[in-house]
């Protein structure tokens, strides 16, 4: 694990204990994708109205979420995504958030915003989903050491450049959050790693980086990996996001055997089916 050096350190190393619950499944825990926001790039648009966001998280849940995802700007992975406001994000979410808590499985927010991620976290989200890993606001890492709550750390890039080792940028990044969340005062226990798929990245090394998940294994903090409906999908298989259900489905599954621990998806009951029978199966080898 690198760990930061001469400066007040964590002492809470213990694994925060909504990750333990969630992490202690035969299969890896499945996250369903709530987009509260007019553009994401597969489902802009279709849950922006309250009464419907609300209609799709308890069909999240039906189908076998163990957390529900909710955010409300899209990062678009593959760029062109409008930019808004905290007072946007917020308004965005008012209405539907607490009403989604109430379904009574946890929620993690997906936010880069310190401003929304706290409004959410006081509303009763209980997750911190940081696409950006505590790098691109200096208040989000104290915000959320401050809260105890589990954070997820995603790399990023602004751009892909297809002439670096993905790898080794990945890695990089976590070292330089992990710096950050431990200098807040963030528990190691309390952190999940992310490789972005889709962010930052070219179709190839999105690809790479599926490939090669188990190499991020060695920062001993648990994984999580969001393939669903992504861009790198097209490039083996032409199809637009709605098409990509297969595709996401084979990308998991590879994820899943390379250690990931959470899978976040649009497709839930798909995507539990797929990691039950796919465990089922290896349990017999
Ligand atoms: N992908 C998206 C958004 N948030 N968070 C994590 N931790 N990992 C991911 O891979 C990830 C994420 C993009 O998907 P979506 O939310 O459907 O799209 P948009 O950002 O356009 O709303």
């Amino acid at each position: 694990m690198m760990a930061a050096t001469s400066r007040p350190v964590s002492t809470a190393t213990a694994v925060h204990p909504l990750l333990q619950k969630l992490l202690s499944g035969p299969v890896p825990a499945v996250m369903g994708v709530l987009n509260v926001t007019p553009d994401s790039f597969s489902d802009g648009g279709q849950f922006l109205a309250p009464e419907r966001a609300l209609a799709q998280a308890r069909r999240l849940v039906a189908e076998g979420a163990d957390i529900i995802d909710v955010g409300a700007e899209s990062t678009r992975p593959y760029g062109g995504a409008r930019p808004v406001s905290a007072e946007e994000e917020v308004a965005r979410l008012r209405p539907v958030l607490s009403e989604v808590i109430k379904l009574g499985i946890p929620v993690s927010i997906d936010s880069m915003k310190p401003g929304v991620t706290a409004f959410a976290l006081d509303a009763g989200a209980v997750i911190a989903n940081d696409v950006w890993g505590l790098q691109r606001d200096g208040h989000m890492a104290a915000l959320l050491a401050q809260r105890g709550v589990p954070v997820i750390i995603m790399h990023n890039r602004d751009h892909a450049d297809p002439a670096i080792d993905i790898m080794k940028d990945i890695a990089g990044f976590f070292a330089r959050s992990l710096e950050i969340a431990t200098r807040a005062g963030i528990g190691q226990g309390h952190i999940v790693l992310d490789p972005g798929i889709g962010f930052g990245k070219t179709a190839e090394q999105s690809m790479i980086a599926l490939a090669r998940l188990d190499e991020l294994k060695r920062f001993g903090l648990p994984l999580l990996v969001g393939a669903s409906r992504k861009r790198f999908i097209a490039s083996v298989s032409s199809s637009e996001p709605d098409q990509r259900l297969g595709g996401s489905l084979a990308a998991h599954l590879i994820a899943a055997r390379g250690g990931a621990r959470i899978i976040r998806t649009h497709d839930v009951a798909e995507t539990v089916q797929a990691l039950r029978v796919a465990a089922a199966i290896e349990d017999k080898r």
